[in-house]
């Protein structure tokens, strides 16, 4: 099968139909379809964007129809936590302020509680958190096979979905299974040697860093942390611990990492197809037709 993996959505229900539309599909039936071509999404359709709805609408009619599969991103799983209480009067993923403001484009576009989003939270449910489709592997954020492993074991059932009680363990601070999630939606991060931290696009200060956990030769601190900008320059040139690094000949595509300018990949088998449409970027797709050397040729994309 070949396949068209489209990266982060955020609500940009505009640029997909054009991407969609740039990528041979047509909307027949209810559902966008493509006469020999599935289309893959990484994740992260909620949250930011202006048209949220539609774009929930959108996938889910191409996954019903089978002509499209989607995996689960950060800001599903988010939303799973924010809709699931935690059994002693709260929220697996607490309701604060600062939760809020993430979440509350969403909440106000579906209606928080209504049936449309009681509906939406069950299909997140159900959204696989990586696919391994033999010569081409997706996940939202990191590929890992400890982490898969360890949920594939304590969470998920034989379809790959979260199980009620595999979700409470997901989502629990703290716990094995949520450090595991995290990897796969959020990425891997890791502590900076002491006396070492910056200042996130927030303004945190932030002790621990993201990883180009897809980079072989990204080896060291000042070459394998994401986000200090020329802050990482300070960093010693110590080791980084390996077990993150993705070393497989097999692509593996991805989004999450708000990359900008022009689309290009990563590596020949690496390929983040997160390109910030919720911030001025493109929505971009990879035609993946069975190569094991991915391409720049391949990559296709529409603004916002
Ligand atoms: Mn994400």
């Amino acid at each position: 099968m070949n396949y068209d993996v489209i990266g982060d959505i955020h609500g940009h229900a505009d640029a997909l139909h054009r991407l969609l539309t740039k990528l041979d599909y047509r909307e027949r039936d209810g559902a966008y379809r493509h006469s020999d071509r599935r289309a893959i999404f990484l994740g992260d359709f909620i949250d930011r964007g202006p048209e949220q709805v539609e774009v929930l609408r959108v996938v889910r009619a191409m996954a019903g129809a089978g002509t499209a599969r989607a995996i689960m991103g950060n800001h599903e799983f988010n939303a799973l936590g924010w809709g699931t209480p935690d059994g002693s009067g709260g929220f697996l993923r607490p309701h604060t302020e600062e939760n809020r403001k993430q979440h509350a484009a969403f909440l106000d576009q579906i209606g928080e509680g209504s049936p449309a989003y009681r509906e939406a939270l069950a299909w997140f449910t159900c959204l696989p958190i990586w696919l391994d489709l033999g010569g081409l592997r997706v996940v939202h954020a990191c590929w890992h096979g400890a982490s898969q492993h360890r949920l594939a074991a304590t969470c998920l059932d034989a379809t790959g979905c979260l199980h009620g009680p595999g979700l409470h363990k997901a989502l629990c601070d703290g716990a094995p299974e949520n450090r595991a999630a995290e990897i796969l939606l959020k990425g891997p991060e890791i502590r900076l040697p002491a006396g070492h931290s910056f200042r996130d696009k927030d303004g945190h200060i932030r002790h621990d860093a993201r990883l180009r956990w897809w980079d072989r030769e990204a080896t060291t601190f000042r070459s394998a942390t994401l986000g200090l900008g020329e802050g990482a320059s300070a960093l010693p040139d110590d080791p980084v611990p390996t077990h993150y690094r993705y070393d497989d000949s097999v692509p593996v595509m991805f989004g999450h990492y708000w990359m900008s300018g022009r689309p290009q990949l990563l590596s020949s088998t690496a390929s983040c197809l997160d390109f910030s449409v919720a911030k001025g970027g493109v929505l971009t797709a990879y035609r993946w037709s069975g190569e094991t050397v991915l391409s720049n040729d391949n990559l296709v994309w529409a603004p916002a």
